[in-house]
């Protein structure tokens, strides 16, 4: 079996960052995103400048306001975070297809067959973050490792702003050392059973072996005893494929005329190929949606090879396709969509280093 290479992305204090970054006059701050002070609401996360003040994620917003009352506290604006989660997508798929998202800030890639930096995890990961902080303006942290587990333990080491490496003849002693506590898998339940058991670190998970394990956490009893001894095979899985993307508007009122109705459909051909090229992606399929104003609908598609390669040669079927059509009533909504969609290759990228 050949030794995979697995690299976790963390982004730093990410909610909170965000923030930093829009409004200058927060940086250096201590920040929470959260609920109001004053409600029964939690801290979603807080600038490492709030964190020396004992604050964390999930902690009462009125504990925290106790700890830091002069901090700034912010609603989330989750739109914004969004973006930058796809922004950071985006470059995580220029390496490899194999990226599995956590949550918006978070995601693992398997690079095991990436082509990039002589297939050297950590220059991909240090090209990561260096791009990211250049197309975001935020730090990220990052873990390199043989597995899934230790890449994640292994992103916490050096936050914010580092990497830390966990090579395959190491990953065995650092898991024996590592309070149970810090395995992700092992929740804060498991971790107090563990500890009246007299289980403390790795090496005594190890030591109390599978069979007790099992006997008492059940099935997951493996899994302990495995990860115990830095073994942990959980495959990369990528995010699930996007089928198709589509633009279409309804008008406020019906189009009768076949050039408006064409420049409609170029205007959302336009806006459908852009959205597929942000996400990477090319297309073997156009489709066009007509919907008229006695609610009748009809789509019709044509498909390439190997696929699209700009907006204008899509634009040339959309408009054979509009010609097709022999209805001639107004129309109140029109639409185009791509799909058949595969992963645009890294060819163009692949110059740039
Ligand atoms: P995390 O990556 O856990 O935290 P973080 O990025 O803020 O800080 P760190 O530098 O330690 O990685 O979570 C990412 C975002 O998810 C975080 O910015 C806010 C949100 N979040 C919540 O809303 N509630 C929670 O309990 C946690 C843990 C995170
Ligand atoms: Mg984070």
């Amino acid at each position: 079996m050949t030794i995979r290479k697995i690299i976790h992305i963390d982004m730093d204090a990410f909610f909170a960052s965000v923030e930093q970054r829009d409004f200058p006059e927060l940086r250096g701050k201590p920040v929470i995103v959260g609920g109001p002070p004053n409600s029964r609401s939690v801290v979603a996360t807080c600038s490492y400048e709030a964190r020396k003040y004992g604050i964390h994620s999930a902690m009462a917003t009125a504990k925290a306001k106790r700890l830091c009352p002069h901090a700034v506290f912010l609603r989330p604006r989750f739109e914004v975070y969004r973006q930058v989660s796809q922004k950071i997508r985006q470059i995580m798929l220029t390496v490899t297809p194999l990226v599995e998202p956590l949550s918006l800030d978070e995601a693992y890639l398997d690079v095991t067959d990436s082509n990039f930096y002589a297939n050297s995890a950590t220059r991909i990961a240090e090209y990561l973050r260096a791009t990211i902080q250049q197309q975001t303006r935020l730090t990220a942290s990052a873990g390199i490792s043989y597995n899934k587990m230790l890449a994640k333990i292994a992103s916490d080491l050096n936050k914010p702003n580092g990497m830390a490496v966990i090579l395959p003849q190491e990953g065995a002693s650092f898991a024996a050392g590592l309070p149970v506590e810090k395995f992700h898998g092992i929740g804060r339940a498991t971790a107090a059973k563990m500890h009246e058991l007299g289980i403390k670190t790795g090496a005594d998970m190890r030591d109390f072996g599978e069979k007790s394990l099992i006997k008492y956490f059940g099935k997951l009893g493996s899994f302990y005893y495995n990860i115990a001894m830095g073994n942990d095979t959980r495959p990369v899985r990528a995010s699930r494929v996007c089928k198709s993307i589509a633009s279409e508007a309804t008008f406020a009122q019906d189009l009768h005329n076949d050039d408006d109705i064409l420049a409609a459909l170029f205007a959302h051909n336009q806006e459908a190929f852009h959205d597929l090229q942000s996400k990477n992606m090319c297309a073997r399929t156009v489709s066009i949606k007509i919907k008229y104003n006695d609610f009748s609908q009809i789509t019709r598609s044509h498909s390439v090879t190997p696929h699209f390669f700009t907006a204008k040669d899509a634009s040339l079927w959309v408009e054979k396709m509009y010609q097709n059509t022999a209805k001639h009533l107004p129309v109140r909504l029109v639409g185009v969509g791509f799909s058949n969609l595969i992963a645009r290759s890294d060819n163009r990228q692949l110059t740039l280093f």
